[in-house]
């Protein structure tokens, strides 16, 4: 019988509890690696929320957290839900300045964070009546400490499926972040759904190095694993001669494309290593048509590709047995309807290009504190606007061309030009600025920085400068160009396509 209870936690404490004593997580990819089995991590989410409870979380109140990834945070993780708490996770690149802008606006109970951070933090946490706390000891007291003392939350709170999960944080065209309010409905529908569409077996050995402060490291990933019960090789990063030595123990890997162009680099990597594995997952951005091939030639895989975003989970998917076509982001999951539309909102007919606009139980429930804005971005009848171009066949298949947003993706992490924009036009001697992305061999897009000075020498090294500290290491630009004047349209817009093409070969040598 279903339960009542809509929360997430409840069903994933279910398929812990049918299989205790299987391994969930394999912490390292050697003969050396610490497991814990689902009963262990279990027993440490109900001690985690046993000290959050002791910090006075309860329900609907925001946790905000900026760690490594490690089993006690997946620990911390699955605490917040059996709570009815809101997890917030934060990109661990994120800077003490990037930082407060989230406590501000999450006014958390809990600030949860790595030794290195409480210190810059402190204040801002204090400012926005948050505890803050380390997860791991670091020299004081830490959470994971309180955790192991701590009289255990057995219980799961009662949630309803609109009810509020997590907040992920994604970054806007206005250069202002927004939170995107996932409830458990959104991450039971998305969980389960992918789990069935893409097979998941009782055997499946998921290879995880993908981050867990992300949609697709902390919710497509890890809850493909732990609704099946199934075992995780968990990474803490993307290491290729780690991910390589683990593949022949894997049946499952989800990555971004730079992971698989990294691979391809290795002589590791070939039909013999993945000789075990049954699915290569990719999505966060684009898969070239190039790395598919190249991946199917070396390893016989064809990889699925999938979209989709933090407001909405996962919204397409390639078949797992059916053709898996490169270049395509496959068709809509099941519940979701996907539909192609002008700007005025006319649904286009198949072949034309025009904005994806999607609706189902995967959709979030808008933006934290910005009716606002969650009002521009949806329909009346309630499909989400998702500002990224696309085709759709006469089959359903849907084919990805560009965006409409001006978003950067670079390692499947988004950078939105207008946050940089900001601080260079700040900078002395700038006049004006354009930030693009252009082709980059490694993490699929790269950072220009395009200049007008007023005469004064302003090159990477002032713009590192600059921005140090003040914005993550991944968005700063990874090249500054100057030129003389911004090539505008007769509205005075800056034609960023034409900067595109004038820069494109940047990074990468052009083809004779
Ligand atoms: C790291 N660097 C990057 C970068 N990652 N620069 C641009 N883009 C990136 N993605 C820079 C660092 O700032 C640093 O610069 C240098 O590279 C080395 O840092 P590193 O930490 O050692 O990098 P590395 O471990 O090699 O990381 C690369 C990566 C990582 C591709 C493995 O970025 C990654 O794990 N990406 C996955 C992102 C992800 O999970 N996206 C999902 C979003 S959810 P310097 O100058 O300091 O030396 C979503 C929805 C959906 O999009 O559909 O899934
Ligand atoms: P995020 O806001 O980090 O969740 O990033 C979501 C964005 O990533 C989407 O709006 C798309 O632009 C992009 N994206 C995700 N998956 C794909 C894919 N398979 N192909 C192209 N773009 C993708």
């Amino acid at each position: 019988m279903k339960s009542d209870n809509q929360n997430f936690a409840h069903a994933l404490v279910a398929a812990a509890g049918a299989h205790p004593h299987r391994d969930c997580l394999v912490l390292g990819a050697g003969p050396d690696a610490l497991v814990w089995s689902y009963h262990d991590l279990e027993q440490f989410s109900e001690r985690m929320a046993g000290a959050l409870a002791s910090l006075g979380t309860g329900v609907g109140d925001r946790v905000v957290v900026q760690t490594e990834k490690s089993a006690e945070a997946v620990a911390l993780y699955l605490g917040c839900l059996r709570l009815g708490a809101v997890y917030v996770p934060l990109n661990t690149a994120y800077t003490a300045a990037e930082v407060h802008y989230f406590l501000a606006d999450a006014e958390p109970k809990v600030f949860v964070c790595t030794g290195a951070a409480s210190g810059p933090c402190s204040g801002a946490a204090a400012r926005a009546g948050a505890t803050l706390v380390t997860l791991e000891a670091d020299g004081s007291g830490s959470l994971a400490e309180a955790a192991r003392a701590a009289e255990p939350y057995s219980g799961v709170a009662a949630r309803a499926a609109g009810d509020l999960a997590a907040i992920v944080y994604t970054s806007g065209t206005t250069g202002r972040s927004k939170g995107a309010m996932l409830t458990h409905g959104n991450l039971a529908s998305s969980a389960e759904v992918l789990r069935d569409y893409w097979g998941w077996r009782d055997d499946d050995v998921l290879l995880h190095a993908l981050p867990i402060f992300h949609v697709h490291g902390l919710f497509v990933a890890l809850h493909c694993a732990l609704l099946g019960a199934t075992p995780m090789i968990f990474l803490a990063r993307f290491d290729a001669a780690e991910v390589a030595a683990a593949l022949p123990r894997a049946t499952v890997m989800m990555g971004v494309p730079t992971f698989y162009t990294r691979l391809l680099e290795r002589d590791d990597v070939n039909r013999d290593t993945c000789a075990n594995m049954r699915l290569f997952v990719s999505g966060s951005a684009p898969l070239t048509a190039q790395t598919f091939a190249a991946w199917e030639a070396r390893t016989g895989h064809r990889i699925l590709e999938r979209y989709g975003m933090s407001e909405t989970m996962m919204n397409t998917s390639n078949p797992l047995d059916g053709e898996r076509v490169a270049g395509t982001v496959g068709f809509p999951l099941p519940g979701v309807e996907a539909r192609i539309a002008a700007e005025d909102g006319t649904v286009l007919p198949p072949g034309e290009i025009g904005t994806i606009e999607v609706k189902g139980p995967n959709v979030f429930a808008g933006y934290w504190h910005m009716p606002d804005k969650t009002a521009e971005e949806f329909r009346d009848d309630g499909f989400f606007i998702t500002g990224d171009l696309a085709t759709m066949d006469e089959s359903g298949r849907i084919t990805i061309v560009g965006r409409g947003k001006d978003l950067v993706i670079s390692g499947g992490y988004n950078i939105y030009p207008k946050e940089i924009e900001t601080l260079l036009d700040e900078m002395p001697g700038v006049v004006e600025s354009a930030v693009i992305g252009v082709p980059h061999p490694d993490f699929g897009e790269g950072v220009v920085a395009v200049l007008v000075t007023d005469g004064t020498a302003v090159g990477q090294a002032e713009v590192d400068r600059a921005l140090d500290g003040r914005l993550a290491r991944f968005k700063q630009p990874k090249a500054v160009v100057t030129v003389d004047a911004l090539p505008r349209n007769a509205m005075g817009k800056v034609q960023k396509n034409q900067l595109r093409e004038q820069y494109a070969h940047l990074f990468t040598q052009p083809h004779p």
